[in-house]
């Protein structure tokens, strides 16, 4: 028997990763795909999509087992190189029709005119000086 499971992989975190498996079996008996992923799920068929909740440094192990109906069975061992995702930021809501605009003006702006002048005691400018 002949197999392939098309690995390596890669896909990111939270992303479906679809997985395709190639295999000849001489005498044409019908065959089982068994995917067996290093998180602990499995999945039947021969394609088959897996999502990986997080990324690992090494990518993630797997295995693709394929036996006939005479029990004859080939495995092939492929890793999945699954990439962080950066986190999004939801955009920030519009304000809706009548809704409170934030408020960033300043609350007042006056304007203080001083009349008149002022002494100072340390100035040889005074009149006592
Ligand atoms: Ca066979
Ligand atoms: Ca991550």
């Amino acid at each position: 028997m002949i197999l392939s499971s098309g690995g390596p992989y890669s896909g990111l975190e939270g992303s479906p990763v679809t997985f395709t498996a190639t295999a000849r079996d001489p005498d044409d008996d019908p065959l089982t795909y068994t995917w067996t992923f290093a998180d602990g799920a499995a999945a039947i068929g021969a394609q088959v999509t897996h999502t990986f909740r997080d990324d690992v440094p090494d990518g993630w192990n797997a295995t693709l087992d394929v036996e006939d109906d005479h029990g004859h069975m080939a495995s092939d061992f492929f890793t999945v190189a699954i990439a962080n995702v950066a986190p999004v930021l939801a955009p920030l809501a519009d304000v809706p029709p009548g809704g409170v605009q934030p408020e960033c003006t300043a609350r007042s702006e006056r304007m203080y005119r001083q009349v008149g002048g002022f002494t100072d005691p340390g100035r040889t400018n005074g009149p006592s000086a």
